[in-house]
């Protein structure tokens, strides 16, 4: 397989002058295919067979012990104006950043296979999805891509027919922590990933392009690529309406993608259309319309069990890569609150010793197929997407932020989103536990000047007046003494019930200067171990600790200059004053 588009075949025998590989293989995206790279890297070692009979076509790889996570130090945006890149985003000048990669990537292949992985993010017959060729010298991405994008033979016919694509260039490299870069050029839709293997550095659909360079994209043509889920309530009337929510890294938005509705809410029903990543444009009836662009999941493994996850604990028991996880005696994956099993060797390797710290990695993952999700939305492969009723933005948050809160308008809406803060987890490298600002859960994938970009979103009230409500929810504020208040996981569908039926305009809720909240009476918290007390602490909204964020955020937009939009620093200032 070559392809007939002449950029296409220019920049690849370009790529291979600078790389030398041995071989070029084009990926067709075939079963065959699929089943060939999992035999060579069973073959050499790069993955290992699970227990086949309870864990059918699952496999274990182990990635190198020091590249575990993405390295957001090491990511960056490399504009020709630094401005536009914003304080947002590490920057290089794009030829300095070339000059330095170009070193890296040459004769970096001698002695391997390059892979060239024409992808389609979106459904391909959508006018919304994009597409991607991604060069790489690892089997263990093909293989990946392979689950996670729809790639091969009919991505490239889209391409092919586009005749555009963006360029994603990835070597493995020595996986030398201090030789490891992940660079983005949106001016040219070009990213160069070298010196790791895993996760969102190395497969260059997900984060690379499907968030900081489609941002960017998005932004030109007039839409919106986001870090959302995306899901489908239907009530027991048959009534669906969909919801997309943005949360940091880590903050149970796979679990929320496929929660299960509790057994006092009998007839519910919750589809899932995507766990991470949304894309949104305005439909002709000015309705925002989502689509998911990744056809799999590269889910948290720690964590996932019949309780907090059926769907997903159920769904990785077949046909799954896992990354990173621990092994029982019997070669099943093994992982933290899988509450099944026993570990006896360790994500390194080693037999398992509890005084060395977690059997699995925090960062552990699953990569899988969407379609093997019992939740699969039968419209997640529709290329219109589905109309969006509700956009949610949540953190993870001991105090401050109340279970649930409406914006007042789209614009205030755009401020808080601009406001969520989370406390860091371990999905990205660094300290865990600190909260740390993350606009609209984007703070690591917004490709371009923050400023821009809230900018972009305000535009979107004069382009018009369907858009959905925006919410604000916090799973995880806590008692003084450190419980958590509310119980989460399939309860939290009575929060998004609130939220669906505010936007059908049957739910009450109190005026406060951050926004509406539900009155105690207007939550069902029936059945539930849930006192008059906990709800109230869950719905209470402190002034003082309230002032002291709002002077917070403003602080933090300084640094945005005359890039933060007029609109938002009013925004800001309006419920400054309403707190008094
Ligand atoms: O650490 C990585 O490389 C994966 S991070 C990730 C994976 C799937 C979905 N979201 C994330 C994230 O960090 O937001
Ligand atoms: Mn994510």
């Amino acid at each position: 397989m070559t392809t007939r588009l002449k950029s296409l075949g220019d920049w690849i025998a370009e790529v291979a002058e600078l790389t030398q590989p041995d071989k070029i293989h084009w990926c067709d995206g075939s079963e065959q295919e699929y089943r060939a790279l999992i035999d060579l890297m069973l073959a050499n070692g790069t993955l290992i067979e699970l227990n086949q009979k309870t864990y059918p076509n699952c496999y274990l790889h182990r990635s190198d012990p020091q590249d575990v996570a993405r390295v957001e130090h090491l990511t960056y945006v490399c504009t020709t104006n630094q401005e536009d890149a914003g304080p947002n985003n590490n920057w290089m000048p794009p030829d300095e950043a070339k000059a330095l990669l170009t070193e890296c990537f040459r004769g970096s292949m001698r002695g391997r296979t390059m892979y060239v992985i024409p992808y389609c993010m979106g459904p391909l017959d959508s006018p919304y999805a994009r597409c991607g060729v991604e060069v790489t010298d690892s089997p263990y991405v093909a293989a990946n891509m392979h689950l996670m994008t729809r790639m091969g033979k009919a991505a490239l016919e889209r391409i092919e027919r586009d005749g555009t694509f963006v360029k994603g260039l990835h070597c493995t490299g020595e996986l030398d922590p201090e030789r490891r870069y992940i660079m983005h050029f949106p001016e040219e839709l070009l990213i160069m990933s070298y010196g790791s293997g895993y996760g969102g550095n190395a497969l260059l659909g997900k984060k690379c392009h499907a968030l900081r360079i489609a941002s960017w994209q998005a932004r030109d043509e007039g839409w919106l690529a986001e870090h959302m889920l995306i899901v489908g309530i239907e009530n027991p009337r048959g009534e669906t309406h969909y919801i997309a929510a943005a949360f940091p890294s880590a903050c149970g938005k796979t679990n929320l993608a496929m929660l299960i509705p509790p057994e006092s809410h009998k007839g519910w029903k919750v589809w899932t259309l995507g766990d991470d990543i949304a894309w949104l444009h305005l439909g002709e009836d000015g309705r925002l319309r989502a689509i998911n662009p990744e056809a799999g999941y590269f889910g948290v493994v720690p964590g996932t069990n019949r309780q907090t996850n059926r769907n997903a604990f159920e769904m990785i028991t077949h046909d799954t890569i896992f990354t990173n996880v621990a092994l029982t005696a019997d070669n099943e994956p093994w992982w933290e609150e899988k509450n099944e099993g026993v570990p006896v060797i360790d994500w390194l390797g080693k037999p398992y010793e509890p005084g060395n710290g977690p059997a699995a990695h925090p960062n552990s993952r699953f990569t899988v197929s969407a379609k093997q999700n019992p939740s699969y939305s039968s419209l997640a492969e529709a290329p219109e997407g589905v109309p969006i009723s509700a956009l949610i933005f949540g953190g993870r948050r001991r105090e401050l932020a109340p279970l649930v809160y409406e914006a007042k308008d789209w614009a205030h809406g755009v401020l808080v989103g601009a406001s969520v803060a989370s406390e860091t987890t371990a999905a990205a490298t660094g300290k865990v536990g600190i909260v740390r600002r993350d606009p609209m859960a984007m703070k690591p994938f917004c490709g371009y000047n923050f400023g821009d970009y809230w900018a972009h979103w305000l535009s979107f009230a004069e382009r018009s007046s369907r858009l959905p409500k925006i919410f604000h929810v916090n799973w995880f504020r806590r008692s003084p003494d450190g419980k958590f208040l509310w119980p989460g996981f399939g309860e939290n569908l009575r929060v998004l019930r609130w939220i669906i039926e505010r936007c059908e305009n049957r739910a009450g809720a109190v005026e406060t200067p951050i926004g509406y909240l539900p009155r105690p009476e207007d939550l069902d918290v029936s059945g539930l171990d849930v006192s008059p007390q906990t709800l109230e602490q869950l719905l209470a909204v402190e002034p003082e600790q309230w002032r002291n964020e709002m002077k917070d955020l403003g602080a933090y937009f300084e640094q945005f200059g005359d890039r933060l939009p007029k609109r938002l620093r009013e925004e800001h200032r309006r419920v400054v004053e309403a707190l008094g």
